[in-house]
């Protein structure tokens, strides 16, 4: 496991870029060159003992990271917790697990395949947040898994990495609003989830979020390359609460949406 976490975030950034090329172009865009400031990333697992939402966050609460809430969302059959770091300029994590006892008996066969397949020795390295794929996987089972649950395709072939990081709309000296945020993506050519409107949440909920849909990569399966969602960049304004201090949380409503960026058909 890493012991820094500014080498570790920079090693999932070099990771994510690869994944997700438009998020190089989107960072030079709002950021101008400077640094920018993200609010938070995402990760995604399955909830199977060897790889479940605990042991990723492992390798977060072993540098400092406190556990800080829970959310649930019901219909895509996921839990999910985020951590944050006593150095509030540091990433919020975002981690998901699929409740795979809750999917067909045959989702539940191909994800434990999946991850017996996996060397437990990976699970505690370094780069394990940012390692990939770990098993076999043909189109058809993407497909079927398609069926099912996006979210289960998409780890099954995109796998542990970050789904996304996202620029702290705060911390931008060019921009306050997140509607121009948009509005300079979208000139931009970029396209956004528009599920349940371009922009998540209100001042109300403390916290406002937009996100791209995700880019599409060349993946290989067993039986050849195909073209599937990777990952994508989010952007996240946040208000005071009562007590003056910006909200650290998460909105599930939001939440909800913001998974569908990664989705193949909207
Ligand atoms: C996480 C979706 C939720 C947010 O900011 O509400 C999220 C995911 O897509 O894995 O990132
Ligand atoms: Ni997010």
């Amino acid at each position: 496991m890493h012991t820094d976490v500014n080498t570790l975030f920079a090693a999932m950034w070099q990771d994510y870029i690869k994944m997700t090329p438009s998020a190089a172009k989107i960072h030079q865009l709002l950021g101008k060159g400077a640094p920018i400031i993200n609010d938070h990333i995402a990760l995604r697992t399955f909830n199977i003992a060897k790889v479940n939402l605990s042991v990723l966050a492992k390798h977060f609460t072993s540098i400092g990271y406190v556990d800080c809430g829970d959310y649930k969302f019901e219909q895509k059959k996921l839990v999910a917790k985020h951590f944050e770091h006593p150095d509030p300029t540091q990433p919020k994590v975002f981690i998901s697990e699929l409740l795979v006892e809750e999917f067909s008996p045959q989702l539940q066969q191909t994800i434990k395949g999946f991850i017996d397949q996996v060397d437990e020795s990976a699970l505690v390295a370094d780069n394990f947040i940012y390692s990939g794929r770990h098993w076999q996987l043909d189109k058809a089972t993407y497909q079927a898994l398609l069926a099912e649950s996006e979210y289960a395709a998409w780890v099954a072939a995109i796998g542990y990495r970050a789904n996304h990081f996202t620029v702290s709309i705060n911390d931008l000296p060019d921009f306050e609003r997140i509607e121009d945020v948009n509005q300079a993506l979208k000139d931009a050519g970029f396209v956004l989830n528009a599920s349940g409107g371009e922009i998540k949440g209100t001042p109300e909920v403390l916290l406002e979020q937009s996100s791209t849909m995700a880019d599409k990569v060349v993946v290989s399966f067993t039986d050849g390359d195909a073209e599937i969602p990777s990952c994508f960049y989010e952007f996240a304004r946040r208000y005071p609460m009562e007590n003056g201090k910006l909200y650290t949380g998460f909105v599930a409503a939001s939440a909800d949406k913001i998974f569908e960026s990664t989705n193949v058909m909207m």
